[in-house]
């Protein structure tokens, strides 16, 4: 997107207050020159654009890791408390661009650039997105270092450096088709490896008991396999603050000396082939998002970069030579961000008991006191098992400790609810039905002082339908953390035009440390001038925004029509195959009556499936497919179109945002955790159509009742309605204009040389059982939209609307999310760094 002068005035400004060393262009001139000669070896004259990106980002490095040692220097001289944030993903998206921010010194960037003759966009264009995840839960990760470091609170990210992040996604004939996404292709001038602290862990073997000193008869783990793992330091700049933390990334390695053993036993093919299956540990991010998984890669893949975070931080500790294990709880704090890197519980009660000599409840206690723990979703299939016997081939020392922890947990459920088979089976670590199994959820509840969930709603339900009995047997462990969303990627870098407005209008840019000052725009929302303003920026989002989708779809959109936006992981229960259906049926009236007086609507939507999950594959192509048809049709006079940009990601994210005028969060209520895009968008001034499901019910109690469009069944009637049965058919044969275009999406109308293309989608709708209610809340969604058409016809209307929201979700800053966990969960105290 071109940015404003506006916009790059406000950038200056920003820039005079750095608090990096560097003050003007010339220096980072200076800097780039010399890392384009001297560090990359390029000739002024044959540099590339690359080379130039990676020259600038250098440049900047020096400052940001100048201020790293320092931040590192100040933790561990005043030995401070620390959290450690483990998780196996972080979606950051592109780098250069938020350090410039962060630092202050885009402006200087932008001069310097401009003085070597570089387009400054499209050299931020050079950087491939840093994809290592799938979604939300990912991309919280990544807001949430944004926000500790703009904090101040002293914290570490552990997780896996990927080779391969989220595929890359193309399109052909409508289908989806994966690519490996080679993001380190054009370098990674953001990461420092460092091969020193390289950590080696042992992995598969067999426990043996031995008799210790003393005569005690005590496990011993032996036979083991060994990993390595190298860290990958990436630092994280808080804005406007000296403060920079480290996200550590592992990559797995063979050890060396495994390769002379197995050389010198004569097994060197069978070395060499070894060798490859440790490096494969860190090879790929597993792309499936809450859909079925339970490999043997993946659970090495936890272990892996759990174990070598637990030593990391454990050495850092044991730095200190005031520390011992009795102040460890003191300074260390750890959260697991799902369940995903929970063998963390064993891991650590292993060191201790094994390595450590450190009797079982104290042991126990230490480990209660730095596990917390985050939950991310209820549903079922998402929720981490893994067999029992695939647990005990890889790691049987941790199975054996789970068995114990279980045994324990047994006990206690046995005193608290005497003979109560039923209670003992809920609450089992170990899942007796079916293949036997751990259930990781369980375990991380038990071992963490704080379970919280992501939205009010999503933790009350937490409480009363996933755990009911943990959460009486444990009163005051469950807590409620709403996400957020980082303001400075999500609204100050990505949305410069409005950012500028805001600026202007409040006299001050201090809203983007603290996003509650946008409540200074609500006097502003009834305006005329303002609202003028308000809507002019959006419509130039938009132009950018459609001059991306014809390069990207090929399609002419207009920028006067209304863009509707659902961007998101493609599932089922996010139903986009219901915003379909309501395209279906716009279409349809159009073709009914072609004059039909309808508000012209591009519909915008981004989104990758599972590469195993059919369905939700088959709900691309019927939107790709049937989106062409419909962009094609001379008929309807351009009044509908519908594109589908392919590999949706952050940096895309980024452009579709601040141009969106709806934002379609239509999730089967109880569903959606929580969701953070729909935090996005309302930032960005798009009103929000949506279902009372995870933190739409707090953004609707934020902007007001008349400024979100709310529709369809809520909780308690989704429950009602499985209760006593629901039945798909009765909704289809009852309405006829439904009927229509579910018969319509089983026919070979959008395909005609191929039958049945469309068929999983509308089987799952009726003989499928329509699991998450489309059909149930179709008449509902389209009566809704039939509100928003009304609504966007009365533009000061809109704009007072859009305004509101933009004034309204400050509370959506993740700023205010960390703040919570650092007092409620963490107690962190933040650290200035001098
Ligand atoms: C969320 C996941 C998730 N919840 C399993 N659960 C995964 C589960 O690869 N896996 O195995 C990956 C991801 N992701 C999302 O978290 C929720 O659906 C959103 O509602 C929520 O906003 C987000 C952040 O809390």
């Amino acid at each position: 997107a071109e940015k404003t002068a506006a916009a790059s005035t406000a950038a200056a400004r920003q820039g005079t207050d750095s608090p990096f060393d560097v003050t003007d262009s010339a220096q980072l001139k200076e800097g780039i020159l010399r890392h384009l000669t001297y560090t990359l070896a390029r000739d002024l004259k044959t540099a590339q654009l690359s080379d130039w990106w990676i020259a600038t980002s250098l440049a900047v490095r020096e400052h940001i890791l100048a201020r790293l040692i320092d931040t590192q220097g100040t933790h561990n001289d005043n030995n401070v408390r620390r959290l450690y944030y483990l998780s196996l993903e972080y979606l950051m998206g592109r780098l250069t661009e938020s350090n410039l921010y962060n630092t202050g010194l885009n402006a200087a960037a932008r001069d310097a650039l401009a003085g070597l003759g570089i387009d400054y966009h499209k050299l931020l264009d050079q950087e491939t997105d840093m994809g290592l995840g799938n979604g939300g839960l990912g991309r919280l990760a990544a807001c949430f270092l944004d926000s500790l470091a703009t904090l101040d609170y002293p914290a570490i990210g552990y997780g896996i450096h990927y080779e391969f992040g989220l595929f890359r996604q193309e399109f052909v004939n409508g289908y989806q088709v994966e690519y490996p996404d080679s993001w380190m292709i054009n370098g990674t001038p953001w990461e420092v490896a460092r091969p020193e602290n390289r950590i080696t862990i042992p992995i598969y073997g067999r426990v043996e008991n031995v008799f210790d000193d003393r005569g005690n008869c005590r496990p011993r783990w032996v036979d083991t396999k060994t990993i390595v793992g190298i860290p990958y330091d990436i630092p994280i700049a808080g804005f406007g603050t000296k403060t920079v933390n480290l996200l550590r990334l592992w990559s797995s390695r063979a050890a060396s000396e495994f390769d002379l053993q197995a050389f010198n036993a004569g097994g060197y093919v069978e070395a060499v082939r070894e060798k490859a299956v440790m490096e494969t540990i860190s090879k790929v991010l597993y792309p499936n998002d809450k859909t079925e998984n339970g490999k043997e890669l993946r659970l090495i893949q936890q272990y892996f970069f759990v174990a070598c975070s637990l030593r990391d931080l454990i050495r850092r500790h044991f730095r200190s030579p005031e520390n011992s294990w009795d102040n460890f709880p003191a300074k260390v704090a750890i959260q697991l961000n799902d369940t995903h890197p929970a063998v963390a519980v064993p891991e650590l009660m292993r060191v201790l008991l094994d390595d450590e000599n450190t009797p079982w409840d104290r042991a126990w206690d230490i480990v209660t006191k730095v596990f917390g723990y985050t939950n991310h979703t209820l549903l079922p299939e998402a929720l981490e098992k893994w067999s029992v016997a695939l647990f005990e081939r890889i790691l049987p020392r941790h199975l054996q400790i789970i068995y114990d922890i279980n045994t324990r947990l047994m006990q206690t459920i046995e005193a608290r609810w005497p003979g109560d088979v039923e209670k003992k089976r809920a609450c089992s670590i170990i899942d007796e039905q079916g293949v036997k199994s751990v259930r990781m959820a369980g375990l991380s509840v038990v071992a963490s002082h704080a379970v919280n969930g992501v939205a009010a709603l999503h933790t009350d339900l937490l409480k009363k339908h996933l755990f009911p009995e943990y959460d009486a047997l444990f009163p005051g462990r469950f807590q409620n953390k709403t996400n957020g969303i980082t303001p400075r990627r999500w609204l100050l870098d990505c949305n410069p035009r409005l950012s500028a407005l805001i600026t202007a209008t409040l006299g001050h840019e201090k809203w983007a440390r603290d996003l509650d000052l946008l409540r200074g725009l609500e006097k502003h929302a009834g305006d005329a001038a303002f609202q003028k303003e308000f809507m002019a920026i959006k419509h130039a989002n938009k132009v950018d925004l459609a001059g991306l989708i014809k390069t990207e779809c090929g399609v002419e959109v207009s920028p006067d029509a209304l863009f509707d936006v659902q961007i998101k992981r493609l599932h089922e229960y996010k139903r986009q195959h219901l915003n379909l259906l309501h395209i279906l049926a716009l279409y349809r009236r159009l073709l009914q009556n072609p004059s039909l007086d309808i508000v012209p609507r591009v519909f915008v939507f981004g989104a990758k499936a599972a590469p195993g999950y059919d369905l939700a594959k088959n709900i691309i192509r019927a939107i790709n497919i049937i989106g062409s048809h419909i962009n094609h049709d001379p008929r309807i006079g351009g009044k509908l179109k519908v594109v589908f940009l392919p590999n949706y990601r952050v940096s895309l994210a980024e452009c579709i945002i601040p141009a969106a005028d709806l934002s379609e969060q239509i999730s089967t209520a109880g569903k959606e955790a929580s969701g953070t895009g729909n935090m996005k968008l309302a930032l960005n001034g798009a009103l929000t159509i949506g279902t009372l499901d995870g933190a739409n019910v707090e953004i609707k109690e934020e902007v007001g009742d008349e400024n979100i469009f709310i529709f369809g069944l809520t909780v308690e009637e989704v429950e009602a309605l499985h209760a006593k049965g629901y039945r798909p058919r009765e909704y289809y044969e009852r309405d006829e204009e439904l009927r229509a275009i579910v018969d319509w999406l089983g026919s070979n109308y959008f395909t005609p040389s191929e039958n049945g293309a469309f068929a999983l989608t509308q089987r799952s709708l009726l003989d499928g059982g329509d699991p998450f209610l489309v059909l149930a809340d179709f008449r509902a969604y389209s009566d809704c939209h039939a509100r928003v058409d009304k609504k966007y016809r009365d533009q000061a209307a809109w704009a007072r609307s859009a305004i509101l929201n933009t004034a309204r979700v400050g509370k959506f800053s993740s700023d205010r999310t960390i703040r919570e966990y650092a007092a409620q969960i963490w107690n962190l105290p933040a650290v200035k760094v001098d």
